[in-house]
């Protein structure tokens, strides 16, 4: 049985999730607009991931007897300078959310509630293997660079990274919670 603090703890982080989710759609619609395909696949196929980052804390409170509920979700910015601004912003953003997983985790020790703690080992892993990718990204921008041909090749690239994340995070996945895996 989750705390009353806990179960609050864990439903902001579900409406975090539903943030990531939307912030990552939009992006991927900004470059879809701005005629970059890879990004934009990568980055709507990134935004079904954060839903399954979602569903599964969503499950989690609901198992433990507590109701898992779904507030209001701020609006993500529409307009962005460049794929870098992006991407920037994508690394900062994911960054934040290691934060929360790891206020969560402090509370879970705190609280001496292990149950908890364990369910977040999963998402303790999948904040180092985004902040990973998101970091890989942005070396490959700055690395190729965005200029004349540069912008084609870092679409390209970036577009090949959406099959390769789905299968890094299937074998991520426990087999406990591969009815949920993203
Ligand atoms: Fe992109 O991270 Fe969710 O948890």
């Amino acid at each position: 049985m989750l705390s009353q603090k806990m179960t609050d703890y864990l439903n902001q982080q579900i409406n975090l999730e539903m943030y990531s989710s939307n912030l990552y759609l939009q992006m991927g619609s900004w470059c879809a607009y701005k005629g970059l395909d890879g990004c934009a696949n990568f980055l709507i196929k990134h935004a079904d991931e954060e839903m399954g980052h979602m569903r599964r804390l969503l499950a989690y409170v609901n198992e433990t007897g507590s109701l898992a509920t779904l507030g209001a979700i701020e609006a993500p910015e529409t307009s962005f300078n460049s794929v870098g601004d992006i991407f920037q912003k994508t690394y900062k953003h994911e960054q934040l959310v290691t934060s929360k997983i790891n206020e969560l985790v402090h509370l879970a020790h705190a609280e001496k509630d292990y149950a908890t703690l364990q369910f977040l080992q999963w998402y303790i892993a999948e904040q180092h293997q985004e902040e990973f990718l998101f970091k890989g990204i942005l070396d490959k921008i700055e690395i190729i660079g965005t200029d004349g041909q540069g912008m084609f090749f870092i679409d390209r690239e970036i577009g090949e990274l959406a099959t390769k994340k789905g299968m890094e995070a299937t074998t991520m996945t426990s087999p406990d919670n591969a009815d949920i895996a993203v």
